[in-house]
């Protein structure tokens, strides 16, 4: 029912803005409105759909690269002094100013990582201090855990294999895919190939993805995922030097083969 019933001055007030912003817009056909009585007039449906395209036009654009960057010394910082309670919060607030966990994970979590990683191989940082960040970056990515609308495209395992116990990268990959409309299952590190053959007999999933953090680890990933697919499972290996981004892409195209 959008019978034009509202004044300019009812139709300013119902919006919160001035009677000339009101008036700009209808002489600019930003909003519909009839003439009675020489005076314009405008109806609810018009004035509720020019409001809903106000709110989109004025939510906030994500954080840009910029404050990620600079968001991810933050988090080093936070994370070489065990600092959980402003890691935590400062992923947090990226999500909710519309960053994808993604990004967040890609741009703000790994570079510190690999600082991390860094640090311990110069012998500047022990391997409590790498525990301790492993831990909190795990129950930061469980705040933010995504779960989008839409249809998915379908099931996806994720692990990596006995004698790769970096299981964080997995769990970045499964996040990433979740988000990316996969339903996934997490399978974390460590898992017997067995086993993972078990699992695959006894479930529909679409694809599996291997994460292999050194080259011997590539290289047992490489050969086990090319028997996998041979015996049906299309698999994806990757790891280190590799983005969130690359593996979402990656599979979707093997969707679409
Ligand atoms: C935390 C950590 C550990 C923890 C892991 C805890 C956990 N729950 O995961 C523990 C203590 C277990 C560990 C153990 C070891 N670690 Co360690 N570890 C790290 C550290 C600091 C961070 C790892 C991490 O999570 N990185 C962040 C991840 C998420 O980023 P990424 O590796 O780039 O991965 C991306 C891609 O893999 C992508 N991705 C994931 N899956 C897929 C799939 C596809 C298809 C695609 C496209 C992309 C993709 O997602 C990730 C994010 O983008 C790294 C430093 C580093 N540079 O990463 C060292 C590091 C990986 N470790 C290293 C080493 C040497 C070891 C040990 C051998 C140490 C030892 N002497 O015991 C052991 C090995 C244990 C084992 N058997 O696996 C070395 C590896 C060097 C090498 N050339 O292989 C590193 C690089 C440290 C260093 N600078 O020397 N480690």
């Amino acid at each position: 029912m959008n019978t034009p019933s509202l004044s300019l001055d009812e139709a300013a007030d119902e919006l919160g803005v001035h009677y000339q912003t009101v008036y700009r817009w209808v002489r600019s056909g930003r909003l519909p409105a009839g003439k009675v009585g020489g005076r314009y007039v405008i109806g609810p449906d018009d004035l509720a759909a020019v409001d809903a395209s106000r709110t989109e036009v004025s939510a906030p654009p994500p954080p840009t690269a910029r404050r990620l960057t600079q968001q991810s010394q933050a988090m080093e910082r936070a994370l070489f002094a065990g600092d959980e309670t402003t890691a935590r919060r400062l992923v947090r607030r990226l999500v909710d100013d519309g960053a994808s966990v993604t990004d967040v994970l890609q741009q703000v979590v790994v570079p510190p990582l690999v600082e991390i990683g860094e640090a311990w191989s110069r012998g500047e940082a022990g391997v409590p201090i790498e525990h301790r960040a492993s831990a909190i970056v795990e129950r930061l990515i469980g705040d933010v855990s995504p779960n989008p609308r839409g249809r998915r495209r379908g099931a996806v395992a994720v692990a990596a294999l006995a004698g790769d116990r970096h299981s964080l990268p997995t769990l970045m990959a499964s996040v990433a895919l979740r988000e990316d409309n996969w339903h996934t299952e997490h399978l974390g590190g460590d898992l017997p190939v067995a086993d993972l053959e078990d699992f695959l007999h006894s479930r529909d999933v679409d694809l599996l993805v291997l994460s292999a953090t050194g080259d011997d680890q590539r290289h047992k990933a490489l050969g086990v995922g090319h028997e996998l697919s041979e015996a049906g499972t299309p698999t994806l290996v990757g790891g280190r030097g590799q983005t969130l981004p690359d593996l979402q892409l990656a599979a979707r195209a093997v969707r679409r083969r």
